[in-house]
């Protein structure tokens, strides 16, 4: 059977219902049948579970503005005058090894598995920024050239691009803006939300590689890292004296020690999913352009890891890395959680869930309260959602023995009183007006000839395939033209808000500000754009990153208003 039969041959299976994400259109991520052989690659070797401490990043740390060799050029940047860098972070990309769980490291004679790194380490370390202050971060590659690189996959060119940032394009990791090894690219981050309007804050991103083509496997090498943004409002400090202050769980601290222990209450958890090789090294299928699924869950790239926990609230900041896995999560008694964001952007009031549904590069903050809890209980997160390929999940929940395991929370002693809160209003909307929409289009993702394609096109650099003005609205609507697939559809440099899923105005949790929609068979999402603070080129692109790399990625320029 071929894919464009398998296409024909349409979805059979229903979901269950999850708690998050895609409103009505939830319910019909679904495959048909028998069409190709789940899981074809060998398993990964056989590890414990939860006996790996988790690992917590800590924040970057900065460097000195006068060590830059050459100086910063400010005119290599939009607005750089404007937005003067605050802070200044030098990162080095390099080739090594990672422990991801020592009984893998064990199966080698190199100590650890095969990695990309930030600095060392992946996830790299986490971007701690606040607006108002501005960053600036220099990054060097400084991988080994093709020949040298042990990484059986990938590319070591790179371009890193702060998912959800905006960022003018020059900084935004633009697929062909890449360095090779021995190069280095600067980033300038104007920590400006869009059009100044604080209502538009963003809160949990993330950075990692968008090289051309090779995006996927450059992620899962490890070059993928988390970033923070705290304002006023969202502070990190849950005993912020200023009356303003949400004073969610959080004391700015970042980090711990190797034992499962956190420095803080805002944790950073990022799931991806990780095939390895008999002797313990990541595994990689070049040749599936489905998607890759991996059969071990690693949280900020550890298998099965366990952390320590208070009885009392927890932010986690909650990340699909991919490449094409999307999840379920709930905990292991089913107890709930409170969801204060989606994709990053927290809501106006928070949501109560059993569980999450996340695609590649959604982002959720949910608040766990642990004090229903007593020291030496342990409550696990487990993934329900079953997908047996890249296309997508098959519509059905794991039975309760199949539970893919992802993280267990072992519950220790209270250590200080929780002044944390959680309330019951947020962040207000960005307000919708109508009125400005110059312009609607369409963007449908499909295939062709064994590749992915976005309104019947392969990603070519060299084409423009939209030009919104600076200072304008639009209307986009994004079609999922396979009955089978899912899709989930992220755009670069401006948010949106979904004005109707499937013809049905947003609800609850999506009722927000969105970067990346899910798009499940035959789905129809219709959102609000505006255009505006820089210009230059960005993508709109699939962000199943194996999809993504086999060409369903398209460029789209800001213009400037006169710009005929
Ligand atoms: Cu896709």
């Amino acid at each position: 059977m071929n894919r464009r039969d398998v296409i024909k041959a349409g979805a059979v299976a229903v979901a269950s219902t999850p708690a998050v994400f895609g409103g009505a259109a939830q319910a019909q991520l679904c495959r048909p049948e028998g069409d190709r052989s789940p899981l074809t690659e060998p398993d990964s070797p056989q590890v414990s579970s939860y006996t790996e401490p988790l690992y917590f990043p800590p924040a970057m740390v900065e460097v000195n503005p006068a060590s830059l060799n050459p100086p910063p050029d400010p005119n290599r940047h939009q607005r750089y005058n404007e937005f003067l860098p605050a802070k200044f972070y030098v990162q080095h990309l390099t080739e090594g090894f990672w422990n991801y769980h020592k009984e893998l490291s064990a199966l080698n004679s190199d100590g650890g598995s095969l990695a990309w790194m930030f600095n060392g380490a992946t996830p790299g370390e986490t971007m701690v920024a606040r607006y108002g202050e501005p960053v600036f971060v220099r990054r060097y590659n400084d991988l080994p050239d093709l020949e040298n690189a042990r990484m059986p996959f990938g590319y070591p060119a790179s371009s890193i691009h702060l998912h959800n940032a905006h960022t003018a394009s020059e900084s935004d990791g633009f697929p062909m803006d890449f360095t090779v090894p021995g190069e280095f690219w600067d980033h300038h981050y104007a920590m400006y939300p869009a059009r100044n309007n604080p209502n538009e804050a963003l809160a949990s991103l993330w950075y990692h590689d968008h090289m051309i083509d090779f995006t996927a496997t450059n992620v899962y090498a490890g070059l993928s890292a988390m970033a923070i943004f705290y304002d006023d409002i969202d502070s990190g400090d849950e005993n912020d004296s200023n009356p303003d202050a949400l004073r969610l769980p959080g004391n700015l601290q970042f980090g711990g020690d190797n034992q499962g222990n956190p420095n803080g209450y805002d944790i950073s958890l990022i799931l991806h999913d990780v095939r390895f090789t008999q002797d313990g090294h990541p595994a990689y299928n070049v040749f599936d352009t489905d998607g890759h699924l991996g059969d071990l869950i690693t949280v900020n790239r550890k298998v099965k890891p366990f952390m320590n926990v208070e009885p009392r609230k927890y932010r986690f900041r909650i990340y699909d890395g991919g490449p094409s896995r999307l999840y379920e999560l709930e905990l292991s008694d089913r107890s709930s959680m409170t969801c204060i964001s989606n994709d990053g952007n927290l809501l106006e009031h928070p949501v109560d869930v059993t569980s999450i549904v996340l695609g590649p590069a959604n982002r959720f903050d949910i608040i766990i309260d642990f004090s229903r809890y007593s020291s030496g209980d342990h409550v696990d997160l487990e993934n329900v959602m079953e997908q047996i390929n890249g296309q997508g999940p098959t519509g059905r929940r794991l039975p309760p023995d199949q539970h893919m395991e992802v993280l267990r929370f072992n519950i220790v002693d209270l250590k200080g009183p929780d002044n944390s809160r959680v309330p019951s209003f947020l962040r207000a909307l960005p307000e919708i007006n109508l009125d400005e929409v110059v312009a609607h289009r369409e963007w449908v993702f499909d295939h062709d000839m064994g590749l992915w394609t976005v309104n019947g096109d392969f990603m070519d650099p060299t084409v423009v395939s939209a030009a919104p003005k600076q200072g304008t609205a639009e209307i986009w609507t994004f079609r999922n033209a396979g009955s089978s697939w899912a899709h989930p559809v992220h755009v670069h440099f401006e948010e949106f808000q979904v004005l109707e899923w499937n013809g049905k105005p947003p609800t609850g949790i999506l009722k927000s500000r969105k970067d990346t929609a899910v798009l499940g068979p035959n789905d129809t999402v219709k959102v609000f754009y505006r255009f505006d603070d820089f210009k230059g080129s960005y993508v709109i692109h699939c962000h199943n990153n194996v999809h993504e790399d086999n060409a369903m990625m398209l460029r789209w320029d800001v213009v400037a208003a006169d710009d005929q």
